[in-house]
């Protein structure tokens, strides 16, 4: 970054650019949740499921957000890794109704967190444990618990409940995200 750069970064004349996965198993609201944190002018009313990615640009006042919505399915899943290196948050969204697949999210989410491009990095990751308004949700401590998030002790987390369809939960999330890439050197 040249000296101008840095001078306008200091002086708050420039965004911070920052790219964001959004990872999660297939069905577990991703799209959802990206196309909600859209003004309501700009939001979809049918959400598909995911082929390969999406991209969307989002912006604050100091911020200027990429993120990639990524396909949970199966076969597209072996796409995440390449998007590692040039991240600087990851949001992992999780169906908290879907106890069956509890431990194959959770397999992905320790595949991630070993993989040697983001293993030595302290990047922030957000989880929305999605879908709390469903009568077979479980809390999102027991989401927590299920994941092994205690686990994660060389990166700053935080797991919120929501319920992407009324986009409950999703702006204390945004804003525990925004305040971590805040904080975090150029
Ligand atoms: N009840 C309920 N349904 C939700 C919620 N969030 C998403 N859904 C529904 O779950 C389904 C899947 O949502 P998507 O946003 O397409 O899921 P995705 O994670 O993007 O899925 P892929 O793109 O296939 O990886 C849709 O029918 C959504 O309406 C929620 O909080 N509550
Ligand atoms: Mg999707």
């Amino acid at each position: 970054m040249g000296l101008f750069d840095k001078l306008a970064g200091w002086l708050g004349l420039k965004k911070k650019e920052v790219h964001v996965l959004c990872l999660g198993l297939d069905n577990s609201g991703k799209t959802t949740i990206i196309n909600k944190l859209k003004p309501s002018n700009a939001q979809t009313q049918d959400i598909v499921p995911t082929i390969g990615f999406t991209i969307e640009k989002f912006k604050t006042s100091s911020l200027s957000f990429t993120v990639f919505d990524m396909s949970g399915q199966g076969r597209y899943r072996n796409l995440w890794e390449h998007y590692y290196k040039d991240c600087q948050a990851i949001i992992f969204v999780i169906d908290s109704s879907d106890k069956l697949r509890m431990v194959v999210a959770k397999e992905e989410l320790d595949t991630l967190l070993n993989h040697p491009d983001l293993k030595h990095r302290r990047i922030p990751i957000l989880f929305f444990a999605n879908k709390m308004d469903l009568r077979d949700a479980v809390s999102s401590v027991k989401v927590s618990h299920l994941l092994a998030l205690e686990n994660i002790k060389d990166k700053p987390w935080h797991i919120c409940a929501s319920d992407a369809l009324k986009g409950e939960g999703l702006q204390e999330g945004v804003d525990w995200l925004q305040d971590q890439i805040q904080l975090m050197k150029t």
